[in-house]
């Protein structure tokens, strides 16, 4: 019994509480030299946003010279193409293997974009925005539903379930914060996330049914890595490591920091 009661207080102790914002400063970097082994990958259960979601993130793209993906949704045996894509341009976008319309302009690189993706079966209504902004929209057909049981990839596009990548299709660019609610959120919700800024980090709501401490906690392949988002202003820390804690070094970061 001892034992017992050892190991549930071990476990609360290391278990990290999700509610105090898994995954805050943590983003996902898929290399500028592009490869089929950078991804990561996972098989959610989307049986919560069948008929209703929002899809939201910042996503930092580096490379235009093809429309590359940093989402895909696949389902086994699906006709057409990826049930859900999105790309590295307005018109990259696909949602229940349908185009989205919008304009073939590559998003701008290097720098931080927010964007979100909002749909409900009931209004029929898709909603893209780009950095709080309706950039594009579209009525999808009567009683459509977003199939369960596929396989999410970050970082390339699927032509079958977690493969047939194409190296002209692979993202090399950053992604944080991605998180998929069971909501179609309003355009006002849409806005004020994004001028919360990238370093806002809410507790999830009870919306989510993936949030960014999923994606980070999935199978990571290749050269993906963890890096910061400069929302943290610890991060200096690391500039430090293995010196020694002088007088002056406490002094430089009480004037910079
Ligand atoms: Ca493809």
């Amino acid at each position: 019994m001892r034992f017992f009661i050892g190991t549930v207080l071990i476990l609360v102790l290391v278990t990290p509480a999700r509610t105090l914002g898994g995954g805050f400063n943590k983003v996902l970097q898929f290399p500028r030299e592009v490869s089929l082994s950078n991804f990561v990958l996972l098989r959610p259960d989307f049986t919560q946003i069948q008929e209703e979601l929002s899809i939201c993130s910042w996503v930092k793209i580096y490379r235009t010279d093809h429309v590359r993906y940093w989402f895909s949704y696949n389902i086994a045996g699906s006709e057409g193409d990826n049930q859900i894509i999105f790309g590295t341009a307005a018109n990259g976008q696909h949602f229940l293997a349908d185009a989205m319309p919008g304009s073939t302009e590559p998003y701008a690189t290097n720098i931080w974009h927010h964007t979100c993706f909002t749909w409900s079966s009931a209004s029929q209504l898709e909603e893209l925005y780009l950095n709080g902004v309706k950039i594009a929209e579209e009525l999808t057909p009567d009683n459509s539903k977003v199939p369960t049981g596929g396989t999410l990839v970050l970082g390339q596009e699927q032509d079958s379930p977690g493969g047939n990548f194409d190296i002209n299709q692979s993202f090399g660019g950053e992604i944080y914060r991605l998180e998929i609610l069971k909501r179609k959120i309003s355009a006002g919700e849409v806005a004020d996330m994004y001028h919360a800024g990238m370093c806002d980090y809410p507790a999830p709501s009870t919306d989510v049914v993936l949030d960014w401490a999923d994606f980070l906690e999935a199978e990571k392949s290749g050269e993906v890595k963890e890096v910061s988002a400069g929302c943290s202003r610890w991060d200096v820390l690391e500039n430090f490591v293995g010196q020694e804690i002088t007088d002056s070094v406490i002094a430089f970061l009480k004037r910079n920091f």
